[in-house]
């Protein structure tokens, strides 16, 4: 067994692995669908690319209305607005910081709840309790594209006449029974964030099956477009014609990313899932998945806390990152609404790790992140010991 880099072996790689590896096309495809949009002339304002990409996922999701827009957390808080939402909204603390950030944004008082300790989300049980007379909507997370309860949730928005809606920013393509996510609630919202599965380099898109909700999307997401009576607010929150084609282009290659993704994450699930103390957070059997986060919770009987392993990786330059920090203890955040223990996101925020993967991680670079925790955990006392920094 080698030994680690940060007890003087070599490190396993010679240039930093991130997660988030970006997703990018061709080089051939991206010079050809420039070129025209030099040509068009036509870059912003509701172009011809927008109304492909919006006609793309729609029928990708088999929803009524998709609207594309600059980023996921815009497209938050312009569905907040879009649904007329006041007062407090239910959400997970285990998140984004954008999905509560876009909740304040938007007017509204986030209140967090704990997440299941399997699947990371919300549940029905665990929001009802933080429901109030002030709750306007449950603002679920499809984190790791694992589905939050939509079943449960739907149940529990309908008895107490609330609106539901989802960050599904890592969501696209990922089914709950069978049924795209996208097709759950009120209104959901995907990332195509240049670190996503589909890349945009920026943007993301709001999907509905409610015709009055997408009419209202679309007023409230630009000056340009839509009926401006249908909502008291607008932004400028549309998605450019170069977003939209990086989308586009991330699009037509979304089902070899996913497979590729897949085998990554069987690589590495393989290659861990037998070590004590690494829990490998699984996709469910059965549903579709597009399986772009690859993530173990770091149990101390392994040897080492998470963050002793994470900077032990850090010195093989494999960037391993500690995702989130609970959203009740940010900033923004703290003393608004009433003092929750929760004690499962803080058990997360403490134990999660997420590793690289993406389009540049090939099955090598996979191998030797595996073959880097094993050495590393194999010297667990001597990395303990050292105490690395
Ligand atoms: N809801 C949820 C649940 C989300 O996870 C997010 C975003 C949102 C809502 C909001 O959606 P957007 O408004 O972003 O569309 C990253 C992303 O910036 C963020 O989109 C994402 N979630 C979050 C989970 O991850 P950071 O602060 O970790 O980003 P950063 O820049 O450190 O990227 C991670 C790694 O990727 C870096 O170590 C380097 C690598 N990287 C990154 C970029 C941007 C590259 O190699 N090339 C790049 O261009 O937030």
């Amino acid at each position: 067994m080698r030994l680690p880099a940060c007890l003087g072996g070599a490190p396993a790689f010679s240039d930093p692995l991130h997660v988030g590896q970006i997703n990018l096309p061709t080089w051939s495809a991206f010079e050809a669908g420039f070129r025209a949009l030099f040509e068009r002339r036509f870059y912003a304002n509701h172009g011809p690319l927008e109304k492909e990409l919006d006609a793309r996922i729609a029928g990708i999701l088999g929803v009524r209305h998709a609207v594309s827009v600059a980023n996921g957390t815009v497209g938050l808080m312009v569905a907040a607005r879009a649904l007329g939402l006041t007062g407090e909204v239910v959400a997970p603390s285990f998140t984004f910081s954008g999905t509560g950030e876009a909740l304040i944004w938007a007017g509204l008082q986030p209140v967090f709840c704990d997440v299941d300790p399997q699947t990371h989300c919300l549940t029905a049980e665990l929001v009802e309790p933080a429901i109030s007379s002030r709750t306007s909507a449950i603002l679920g997370v499809h984190l790791w594209g694992r589905p939050c309860d939509p079943d449960g949730l739907e149940t529990l928005a309908r008895r107490y006449g609330l609106k539901l809606f989802f960050d599904g920013a890592h969501a696209i393509g990922c089914t709950h029974r069978g049924r795209l996510l996208g097709n759950f609630g009120d209104a959901e919202v995907i990332s195509f964030h240049a670190t996503k599965v589909v890349n945009g380099a920026e943007g993301g898109c709001i999907v509905t099956n409610d015709d009055d909700v997408a009419d209202r999307l679309r007023a409230c997401r630009s000056f340009h477009d839509g009926a401006p009576a249908a909502v008291d607010l607008r932004l400028n929150a549309k998605i450019s014609e170069a977003q939209a084609l990086m989308a586009l282009l991330s699009l037509s290659d979304l089902p070899a990313n996913v497979d590729a993704n897949r085998d990554r994450y069987k690589q590495y699930r393989d290659g861990l899932v037998g070590l004590t103390g690494i829990r490998f957070v699984d996709y469910a059997a059965g549903e579709a998945s597009n399986c772009q986060y690859v993530v173990v919770e770091v149990d101390p009987a392994c040897g080492l806390c998470r963050d002793e392993l994470m900077l032990a990786l850090h010195a093989e330059n494999i960037l391993a990152r500690d995702y989130f920090v609970p959203l009740h203890h940010m900033p923004p955040f703290q003393g608004n609404g009433p003092s929750v223990e929760l004690p499962v996101a803080d058990h997360l925020a403490r134990t999660l790790m997420q590793f690289p993967t993406g389009q540049a991680v090939g099955a090598a670079d996979v191998a030797g992140v595996i073959d880097a925790v094993r050495a590393i955990l194999a010297h667990a006392p001597a990395v303990a010991e050292k105490g690395v920094s």
